[in-house]
């Protein structure tokens, strides 16, 4: 990429999207593209061609999708499956009809089986079963991974695809019901905080482990492979370490500074009990994050008292 080419990142009001504007901002980038829903649906096939065939970007950022935690993915499957393949089908179409000279798709670790050896290599995908709570958010994902391969296949058209572990920054999503574990327990302590309330619920039994990775750190990976991954074969995105989300719940209430007790509610699904990336590709390829988890989720924190006003129910 040149500082003055034309790029679209496509999802750049999300958590994602959001970190990568401003690391290529920060990296003087001078012609950054960005769309609204409103301005663009991202589901309109139409709408995204005409995007295309007018702006012209040359690199694309495939930060769009429809996220969300373990209870949303499990209550709107139909949601999660049906919005994410319309979205990526449309913005990998109408890259490659546009003559966009390379794409970047991002997947999730929740492509890979529930069980399957750890730390998870991209090789096991497609190897067994998915976990049942996230499998049309999963299943939309690799067929986005399939189709990036398919037309570097057919077509020879540069579409690299990235798969995250389980992100957390500025800009996410503090929904108690739609949010992922760590912007929820961050909003949950400091909620009971301020209020004097004596216990936070943590869901499930807090004995599933998971990794954290910065959405900054995140952003840097795509920049890099972006400059640097011409291959259609998947890579892991991660930090190489987890922790159980008790843990993650001790540590959120000691940095809220949170005095009373954690209680569990059973009635909530703990998922898969594990899914630690294997990140020796990524890092033969020349990268490794930088953001500890005890920092980030300090300055996570940070972020969401500024913004909170944004979260008041
Ligand atoms: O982050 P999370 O919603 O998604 O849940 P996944 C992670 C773990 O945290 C689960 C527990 O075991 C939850 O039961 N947990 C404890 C909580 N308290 C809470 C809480 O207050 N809120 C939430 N949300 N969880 C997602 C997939 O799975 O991973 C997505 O559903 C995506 O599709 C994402 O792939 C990366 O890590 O289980």
């Amino acid at each position: 990429m040149k500082k003055d080419s034309r790029i679209f990142v496509a999802g750049h009001r999300g958590l994602v999207g959001g970190a990568i504007v401003r690391k290529l901002r920060a990296e003087g980038f001078t012609k950054i593209i960005v769309r609204t829903r409103a301005e663009c649906d991202l589901e309109n096939q139409g709408a995204v061609f005409k995007l295309f065939l007018e702006e012209k970007p040359e690199f694309v950022f495939m930060a769009a999708a429809k996220v969300g935690g373990i209870l949303a993915n499990k209550t709107y499957p139909v949601d999660f499956i049906r919005s994410n393949l319309m979205v990526q089908n449309n913005i990998i179409d109408a890259s490659f009809y546009s003559g966009v000279s390379k794409l970047l798709f991002l997947g999730s670790s929740c492509i890979y089986p529930k069980l399957c050896p750890q730390p998870i290599k991209e090789e096991y995908l497609l190897t067994g079963a998915l976990e049942p709570t996230n499998e049309w958010y999963a299943i939309a994902k690799i067929a986005g991974i399939k189709t990036c391969q398919a037309y570097q296949a057919q077509y020879g058209f540069n579409a690299i695809s990235l798969m995250p572990t389980n992100l957390y920054g500025p800009g996410d999503n503090f929904d108690l019901n739609s949010s992922h574990v760590l912007p929820a327990l961050i909003r949950k302590f400091h909620e009971a905080k301020v209020s004097g309330v004596n216990e936070v619920v943590m869901w499930g039994t807090g004995t599933p482990r998971r990794e954290f990775l910065h959405v900054d750190d995140l952003a840097s990976a795509c920049i890099h492979l972006m400059e640097t991954y011409n291959k259609s074969e998947i890579v892991n995105v991660g930090t190489g370490s987890d922790i159980t989300i008790r843990e993650l719940a001790e540590l959120i209430k000691q940095t809220v500074g949170f005095q009373g007790e954690i209680v569990q509610d059973l009635t909530k699904p703990d998922g898969t009990m594990q899914k630690l990336l294997d990140v020796q590709k990524l890092h033969g390829l020349g990268w490794k994050h930088r953001v500890a988890l005890e920092e980030g989720i300090q300055t996570t924190y940070d972020w969401f008292l500024d913004n909170q006003s944004a979260f008041r129910r």
